[in-house]
């Protein structure tokens, strides 16, 4: 499996030295959620920080936008070729071609899930997309609880994209990624895991032996 960190997570005041200790350790990508207030009642990163992240690394990006109309927001970041661009199936009114505008900036196009939304509800969309990001909490906040379906509908998506002939669709978790949620994940079929509060940030540990810890959880 694949770890992104989740930067919301970060502590702001060691943005630096965090950064270093998630290169040290291998992480496949940065999760950086990007929140406006009226999908979700939060507001988080912006367009600016994650511009000041870009210039300290070169690990990859994995946008989530928790945005309504995300498609009008993608020309203010600094998407480059190989990063993750998460898009929810519930903001984008035309999706398809959503998604077709971020594969045409070189990015990797991926949809989220809210736990209500049914896996089917991308039937249509499977030629268009890298990645399903299946929302194991209802998107928001960081430390909150698993919604417990979400690991059945990991299975669910896993066995319709085989059915389908779309195996190569990788499947990302988000939310309450815990060490026994880790594992669970897996096991249901998911290829890269963000981790947050659950896991790898915690107040006076070291992230670079969590995120190792981490690592062994989803192997
Ligand atoms: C939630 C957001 C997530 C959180 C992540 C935090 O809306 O999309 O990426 O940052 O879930 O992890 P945890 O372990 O605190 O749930
Ligand atoms: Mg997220």
């Amino acid at each position: 499996g694949k770890i992104s960190p989740s930067m919301m997570c970060v502590d702001f005041r060691r943005l630096e030295e965090s950064v270093r200790a998630m290169e040290q350790a291998g992480v496949e990508y940065l999760h950086f959620d990007i929140m406006d207030g009226h999908f979700v009642p939060n507001f988080t990163l912006g367009p600016d920080f994650i511009s000041c992240v870009r210039e300290m690394t070169n690990i990859p990006f994995d946008y989530h936008l928790m945005v309504e109309r995300p498609e009008l927001l993608l020309s203010v970041f600094d998407i480059r070729k190989g990063d993750i661009v998460t898009v929810h199936q519930e903001a984008s009114i035309h999706l398809q071609r959503t998604l077709q505008q971020i594969r045409d900036m070189g990015a990797r196009p991926s949809v989220a899930l809210n736990p209500a939304t049914p896996v089917y509800a991308l039937d249509e969309v499977m030629d268009d997309l890298e990645l399903v990001l299946i929302m194991t909490v209802n998107p928001g906040f960081a430390g909150q609880k698993l919604v417990p379906s979400t690991i059945r509908k990991i299975a669910g998506l896993k066995e319709r994209l085989r059915a389908g002939g779309h195996s190569h669709v990788e499947i990302e978790v988000d939310g309450n990624v815990s060490w026994d949620n880790a594992a669970k994940m897996r096991h249901a079929g998911a290829d890269i895991f963000v981790a947050g509060t659950s896991s790898v940030f915690r107040k006076d540990e070291d992230i670079q032996a969590l995120l190792a810890k981490f690592r062994s959880c989803i192997a």
